[in-house]
């Protein structure tokens, strides 16, 4: 198994004793079954299979020509830090979390501020399923059929202000059910930005559903973003509030290592991470940890829709 290797604090660290005992657990099932190309052993809790079927209409814009990763693996190998730190924590831990009922407030610069709720945010556009690329900071990726609408759809809702120059994103906070938040491994609640022009572009997505289903909790039921062309930590899961501001926002793997980690994490082969490279990418459920590994894309294969939003731009400096 690769070595954990996001945050620089080592698991061992900050995570509480009941979780570093599941953690050795899940390494040796994970050792055991990875090759095989399947992480069966697993326990059932929270698998997709018993969520209720979320209908939505095939997109026709949003199509991607590759295999679609296998459901069981994109619901068991995640990252979702309130949960522990382990791609297997998730799975296990985030049944506890409570999505129901469910707000999210919409405010900032903005004429009409609003809350809603899930009811409310499940009616407001067609839902609509696009398979989208994505690409976690660490080196792997998948090809995931979400469910929803581009996130444009939700701020029109509120009038922006011409003030509203960037937009933040922000996770909920349960300390009784998210184990991983009684670690200080980052500054909670869970955060992250984009620039409007950004936020507003057709392929950042509201997610309300995966697979033909409601979000699992562990990928961020109830709602999360999803930004193709950026790493993965950018798409924030189990959102509450949504903020229109006028300043850039600090996210928080920029705010526990700005060297690491910048405001665009644009997916971009040429800049290297300090500590490894991002030229290449293991595709879950289809690259085994021996094979070799795929080259990455820039902005992630999405430069035709997205390179323009940043010409003029370094993005060396602008990682
Ligand atoms: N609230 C919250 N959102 C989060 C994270 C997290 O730890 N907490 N992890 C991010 C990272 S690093 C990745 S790669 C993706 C993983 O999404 P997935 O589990 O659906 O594949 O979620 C992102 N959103
Ligand atoms: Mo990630």
């Amino acid at each position: 198994m690769p070595v954990y290797r996001y945050p620089r604090i080592s698991a061992s660290e900050i995570t509480p004793e009941e979780i570093w005992e599941s953690r050795r657990q899940w390494m040796k099932a994970a050792g055991a079954t990875f090759a095989a190309g399947t992480l069966a052993g697993l326990p059932q809790l929270g698998l997709a299979a018993t969520l209720p079927k979320l209908d939505a209409q095939q997109s026709s814009k949003f199509v991607l020509m590759e295999p679609v990763t296998p459901e069981k693996d994109a619901t068991t190998y995640n990252n979702f830090f309130e949960f522990g730190m382990d791609k297997g924590d998730p799975v296990k831990y985030a049944s506890k979390m409570q999505t129901s009922p469910w707000q999210l407030r919409v405010e900032g610069e903005c004429a009409a501020p609003k809350t809603f709720d899930l009811d409310d945010l499940r009616k407001l556009s067609p839902l609509e399923d696009r398979t989208y690329r994505m690409r976690c900071v660490e080196g792997w990726s998948m090809a995931i059929p979400w469910i929803g609408y581009s996130m444009s759809e939700l701020i029109k809702q509120v009038q922006p202000t011409a003030n509203a120059k960037f937009v933040e994103f922000i996770t909920d906070v349960q300390p009784k059910n998210m184990p991983g938040v009684r670690t200080r491994s980052i500054e909670w609640p869970y955060r992250d930005g984009l620039r409007m022009d950004e936020a507003m572009h057709p392929l950042t997505m509201l997610v309300l559903g995966m697979y033909g289903k409601v979000l699992p909790n562990q990928n961020g039921a109830p709602v999360r973003m999803v930004v193709p062309w950026k790493y993965g930590f950018k798409s924030v899961k189990s959102i509450v509030t949504i903020r229109l501001l006028e300043k850039q926002p600090v996210g928080s793997w920029e705010r526990s290592q700005p060297s690491e980690y910048g405001f665009y994490s644009n997916v971009n082969p040429e800049v290297s991470h300090p500590r490894w490279s991002q030229a290449t990418e293991r595709r879950i459920g289809e690259d085994g940890i021996f094979s070799p590994k795929r080259k990455s894309l820039m902005f992630n294969g999405y430069a035709n829709e997205v390179a323009s939003l940043y010409t003029g731009l370094d993005l060396r400096k602008n990682y």
